[in-house]
């Protein structure tokens, strides 16, 4: 019997050929009046929900498919997933950990460099016609105190890569990590107040949020640098966009906000914010591999049927 597969948000490109030959697809329709016509007809037949880290699992979704089994994510965050309501009701959920990891890195280093060395403001120069004008010089990176936020696999892939730079490397997360050298925090302010560069790279959801707050920022102090590749509610924006007016910190390199894909008009009218669209995974080889776990994850689970 052909298995129902509910497909909700982008994909990448590589899925949708692959998962035709095995599974009946629908697709969920961006608007309400459609996706309700969509449920009403075969949400209650549907086993596998196919989505991204973004577009997450809601609430009202997952109540209008009673007889799912698996919730297959394209991304490594689970906070939009509502994994609780799918662990209490016996529901799957994969997500593409791993894949993204070095991408994520690379982008977290470039936002370094992108604020440090005002990148941006300098090519908003030359295209202006401006050349050097008022354009005021930029800070090394190189030798600066770097300290991560969530030294997971992304965050040591950061790590890696910022010895490279000759940067002191200092990390807090819940637990110390035995198997690295880098210098433990158990506070993030102890952390903040030892660090040039702050990378922001733990998950989402309710026990990170706002950890990056004016305290935290204030500790930074008015020569340090924010990275944010992790999540938007993590850091105090609010707070973030004050501290950035006031000189109170550098600088900040954001591929991830608040309140997607709203901007906030504040960041926007700032000199010292490199922003890019939580794009930090957006290559073409990421994408492809999380596209390819995505659909492996589906076909293991339903391995026995096909
Ligand atoms: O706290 P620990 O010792 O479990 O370390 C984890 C840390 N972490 C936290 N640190 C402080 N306070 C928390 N409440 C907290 N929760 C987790 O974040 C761990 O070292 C790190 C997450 O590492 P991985 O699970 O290896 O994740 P990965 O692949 O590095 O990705 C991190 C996040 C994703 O969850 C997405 O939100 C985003 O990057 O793409």
């Amino acid at each position: 019997m052909a298995i129902d597969i509910l497909i909700a948000g982008r994909l990448p490109p590589n899925v949708l050929p692959q998962l035709e030959e095995r599974f009946r697809l629908h697709s969920l329709p961006a608007d309400a009046t459609g996706a309700g016509a969509i449920l009403q007809k075969v949400g209650g037949s549907v086993r596998g929900l196919l989505t991204n880290a973004a577009q997450g699992a809601p609430e009202a979704l997952l109540a209008a498919l009673p007889n799912l089994e698996i919730i297959s994510s394209s991304g490594v965050g689970t906070d939009a997933l509502n994994v609780a309501i799918a662990e209490s009701r016996g529901i799957r959920v994969e997500t593409t950990p791993g894949v993204l990891t070095e991408d994520v890195a690379d982008a977290a280093i470039a936002l370094m460099l992108a604020t440090s060395r005002r990148l941006m403001q300098a090519e908003r120069n030359v295209r202006a016609g401006r050349w050097l004008k008022d354009l005021p010089l930029g800070n090394r990176m190189t030798g600066k105190r770097l300290g991560i936020l969530g030294l997971g696999k992304i965050g040591q892939a950061v790590a890696r890569r910022a010895s490279a730079f000759d940067m002191p490397i200092a990390y807090h997360q819940r637990n110390r990590n035995p198997e690295v050298s880098y210098t433990y925090h158990d506070s993030l302010v102890s952390l903040a107040t030892a660090s040039d560069f702050l990378v922001v790279i733990v998950p989402g959801g309710s026990a990170t949020e706002h950890m990056v707050n004016a305290q935290v920022l204030d500790a930074l102090g008015p020569e340090g640098i924010l990275v944010n590749v992790g999540r938007g509610s993590t850091v105090d924006q609010p707070e973030l966009v004050r501290a950035l007016e006031q000189g109170r910190i550098r600088a900040a390199g954001l591929d991830v906000l608040a309140d997607e894909p709203n901007v906030p008009e504040a960041l926007l009218a700032l000199e010292n914010v490199v922003l890019t669209p939580h794009y930090a995974s957006g290559t073409i080889e990421t994408r492809l591999a999380m596209g390819q776990r995505v659909v492996d994850n589906l076909l293991e689970y339903f391995a026995v049927e096909l």
